[in-house]
């Protein structure tokens, strides 16, 4: 049976509708939150009328699974603060749409909090192994909320986690997040591998004081320490870096972030990313000695919070050349092989299975941003590529 491009459509636009932001086709639908779990519950029963066995994990990863052996397709339904309406929903619902039309048995998942409220891909990351239930349940949100109180009604309701042993493989459709298949008017992305990560949090303590009768020599203020130590630090970076490393300080808590008070305490993220776990590496040794110097120069104390990581991964090249075949097929001279900048749920999986990822273009490269949008007619192209490869296993 063929794909049904509406149906497809219709699903992807009535998910969008939860936790819709009303700016553009936006949506507010962090992980466990009511968007979320409403989601969650929608989906769940599309899974069902799929003839899948809708099953939820004790962190709330959402498995809709065929009987017997299958392939397991998917991505996530979480959304950053301000998610745009793809990100993750198109895998989940492109894998649906394949399960229903597809004569071969296909399992489809939606991962939970792989947009990070806690940690980084929290949901598969437990699932995989890569971070213990313990481990996840102690990391907090940005407003101190726990990984295990957050999941905890969930856990009431789970069927314990699934034995990833009955899927021979997991293919991930994402949308590119960044500008180049866009840029070139290309439609499709085979990926090649994904890119590692390193994601934690520093406190620089200084001295909270008076604005306007703490002369400045005598300051310890702590976002000048952030700020010396921003600019320091992309100058150390110059000769270690490459023009797809990143780097990004995203989050900023100063504190008590009052005009008339110095800051006494800021708290932020710290994240980089790039392909060479040898280069995480290097990056990391150069931020922790120029914190430290910092610290020392301007008197103020600093402390790390736990570091979260995963390193770079390559695609699996049966399941890959699957995608390659079917891209030739229906976007011949609009498709290429590309590395992903952003982080993906196949990045865990791949230490359970052979993984493979599809990318669409993002219109203008944004992502992230209640703005992020794909044109319908690419969307539709990479579910008949996912099709044809689906197809192509088989044989
Ligand atoms: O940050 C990432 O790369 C992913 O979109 N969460
Ligand atoms: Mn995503
Ligand atoms: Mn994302």
């Amino acid at each position: 049976m063929a794909v049904d491009h509406t149906r497809f459509l219709t699903d992807l636009h009535t998910l969008r509708s939860f936790g819709a932001s009303g700016v553009g086709k936006g949506v507010i639908r962090p992980a466990y939150s009511k968007a979320d779990i409403a989601a969650r519950q929608w989906l769940a029963a599309r899974m069902a009328e799929a003839g899948l066995t809708p099953h939820v994990d004790p962190v709330g990863n959402l498995f809709g699974l065929a009987d017997g052996p299958s392939l397991l397709m998917g991505s996530h339904s979480d959304s950053q603060p301000e998610g745009g309406w793809l990100d993750g929903a198109l895998g989940v619902i492109a894998a649906l749409e394949i399960a229903r039309s597809s004569d071969r048995p296909i399992s489809v998942v939606s991962f939970q909090d792989e947009e990070g409220r806690f940690g980084v891909t929290t949901g598969s990351a437990v699932w995989s192994g890569g971070l213990s239930l313990e481990q996840a349940d102690v990391l907090i949100d940005g407003s101190g909320v726990t990984f295990g109180s957050a999941r905890a009604e969930m856990a009431k309701k789970s069927q314990g986690f699934v034995d990833p042993v009955r899927f021979s493989g997991f293919i991930e459709m994402h949308i590119e997040q960044g500008p180049a298949l866009d840029a070139a008017g290309e439609q499709i992305g085979v990926v090649t591998d994904i890119v590692g990560i390193r994601d934690m949090v520093i406190t620089f303590q200084g001295q909270q004081n008076h604005a306007g009768t703490t002369p400045m020599h005598l300051r310890r203020d702590a976002f000048q320490a952030l700020s010396l130590f921003n600019t320091r630090l992309n100058d150390r970076f110059r000769n270690v870096v490459m023009p797809q490393t990143v780097w990004t300080i995203g989050r900023v808590d100063v504190h008590p972030n009052a005009s008339s008070i110095v800051p006494g305490r800021v708290r932020f993220s710290m994240q980089w990313r790039d392909g060479d776990p040898e280069r995480l590496v290097r990056m990391e040794d150069i931020i922790r000695a120029t914190a430290q110097q910092i610290a020392e120069e301007q008197g103020v104390t600093l402390t790390y919070g736990p570091m979260l990581g995963l390193e770079p991964v390559s695609m699996d090249p049966v399941l890959r050349g699957a995608l390659e075949s079917g891209a030739q097929a229906i976007a011949p001279g609009r498709w290429r092989n590309m590395p992903s900048g952003a982080l993906h749920d196949a990045t865990n999986v791949s230490r359970l299975m052979p993984v493979a990822m599809l990318f669409v273009p993002s219109i203008d490269g944004i992502s992230h941003d209640f703005a992020e949008d794909t044109a319908e007619e690419d969307l539709v192209a990479g579910l008949r590529v996912l099709d044809r490869a689906v197809h192509s296993l088989e044989e």
